[in-house]
């Protein structure tokens, strides 16, 4: 088991909301561990208190926003679900179907912090008058999934999760359901149909699932992390929440930040919210035997190409935003000098293609076709007119052509790797048969 999300550096002071009850040893913070920092504290004090509309009102003061990559504020989700005497008790659903390339923060935190994740769900039920909750866990999760069971378990029988919690009246639980291996999971609306026992197909939006969810219920769909966000929110308020980023940027708290590939210590940092890529390559060692950065994606697949003088900006969603990019889930994914873009986008779009649920034309016919004419100028052997094809199919997937955000962020890395490193996929055009660019570097099947 990967132990690289690690407490008590100097960079990660006990004020961090995610990792300062992490056990040195790396070992899972059970349920002893957790109370003894003060685990279910503010769930305590939240039920005591009894004013879901406070919690709300807290979520949105320290501007919590969706670490699965939107940035939605959670506090203004929360807000937005379909409350009132009338209104049939909904559900939350974590959703931790963590499968974005060169991603693994969700992963870590459950393996490591399983109680965090059960407060945080407890929290976001109360707000939201929810009665049950569920975790959809990436089903090769299979250590996450050991550790989740046995923390619900805990959790009930110490009254944290089952009826009258902690003698409040409040009553929530909380069921483990694992996916099945689609990328596709993770889109909150085909979670959803997932859940329900249908075809992984998005779903139109409106309604959003705060108004009609599971069932038909009101949903509420938040990643891990932000969940993971929530008890310390609660217990420390929103100012200090908003105070973690140091006034690097608008955006409140911490993120967990990575970095992966030809980097020489790939790891996992709870960092300020708008640290700059450079402070985390730094973190990660730099890249190996002193090559030389090319691009990096800031978090995920379905992330736009930054370039080397893009790595001074302060991660958060809206900077990166602006450079054509966004945050995603904020694992910077390197790529160096020596690697080829196209046979870096060949890669990603097989993925891509592949993991479509084929519902819109763009998506299901668009992405195999640009895999194809990525497949020809890889091997040089790639026609005129087929860059400018490529342009055209990046287009057909933009954002509102399609059901959901995976065509999109298909073609957002594809779209950038074309507008900065087009004379590469020029190379592909009408070169002699069989033979490849000058030294690629294979990405990996
Ligand atoms: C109520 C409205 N709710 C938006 C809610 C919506 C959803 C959230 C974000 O994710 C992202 C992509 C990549 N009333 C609302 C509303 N909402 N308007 O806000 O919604 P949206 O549509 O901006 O994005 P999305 O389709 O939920 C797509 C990111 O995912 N991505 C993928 C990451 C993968 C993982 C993983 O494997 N764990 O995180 C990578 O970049 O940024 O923007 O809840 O309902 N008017």
């Amino acid at each position: 088991r990967s132990r690289i999300l690690q407490p008590a550096s100097e960079r990660q002071p006990k004020s961090h909301p995610l990792t300062w009850r992490l056990r040195d040893d790396g070992q899972v913070v059970d349920l002893q561990d957790y109370e003894a920092k003060e685990g279910y504290v503010a769930l305590r004090q939240v039920l005591e208190a009894g004013d879901p509309q406070a919690v709300i009102a807290t979520m949105k003061e320290a501007n919590v926003r969706g670490r699965g990559g939107a940035g939605f504020s959670a506090g203004l989700k929360w807000s937005l679900t379909m409350q009132g005497p009338d209104m049939p008790r909904g559900y939350i659903v974590c959703n931790a179907d963590e499968m974005e390339p060169g991603t693994f923060k969700d992963r870590l935190l459950m393996e490591q912090q399983p109680h965090l994740l059960i407060e945080g769900m407890v929290l976001a039920a109360f707000a939201n008058n929810a009665r049950y909750g569920y975790i959809f866990l990436r089903g090769e999760y299979v250590e996450s999934a050991r550790v989740l069971a046995q923390a619900l378990d805990e959790a009930r029988q110490a009254g944290w999760l089952g009826s009258d919690i902690a003698g409040s009246g409040f009553d929530f639980d909380i069921a483990l359901h694992t996916g099945a291996g689609r990328y596709i999971c993770g889109e909150e609306t085909a979670l959803l149909n997932s859940l329900e026992g249908n075809r992984a197909n998005p779903r139109a939006k409106p309604p959003f699932p705060g108004q009609s969810g599971a069932w038909g219920k009101p949903t509420v769909v938040n990643n891990v992390e932000t969940l993971c966000n929530v008890p310390a929110v609660m217990l420390r308020g929103a100012d200090w929440y908003q105070g973690l980023s140091g006034g690097r940027t608008e955006d409140g708290g911490t993120k967990l930040y990575g970095a992966s590939g030809l980097v020489n210590r790939p790891g996992l940092w709870e960092l300020p919210i708008g640290t700059t890529g450079r402070e985390i390559l730094d973190l990660a060692g730099g890249l190996r035997d002193g090559r030389q950065l090319k691009a990096w994606l800031p978090g995920g697949a379905s992330t736009g190409f930054l370039l080397p003088d893009h790595l001074d900006l302060p991660l958060d969603f809206d900077t990166v935003g602006q450079e054509g990019s966004r945050l995603g889930t904020g694992l910077i994914t390197v790529v160096t000098e020596e690697q080829s873009m196209v046979s870096l986008m060949r890669n990603l779009e097989e993925f891509f293609a592949r993991e479509s649920c084929g519902w819109c034309t763009p998506c299901r016919d668009g992405l195999p076709w640009a895999v194809r004419l990525l497949r020809a100028l890889e091997q040089g052997e790639g026609q005129p007119g087929d860059i400018e094809l490529l342009d055209k199919l990046a287009a057909d997937c933009g954002p509102g052509l399609t059901f959901c955000a995976h065509a999109p962020g298909a073609a957002m890395p594809l779209q950038t790797a074309l507008q900065h490193f087009r004379h590469e996929f020029e190379q592909g055009v009408q070169r002699p048969k069989g033979e490849a660019h000058a030294d690629p570097i294979p990405v990996g099947e």
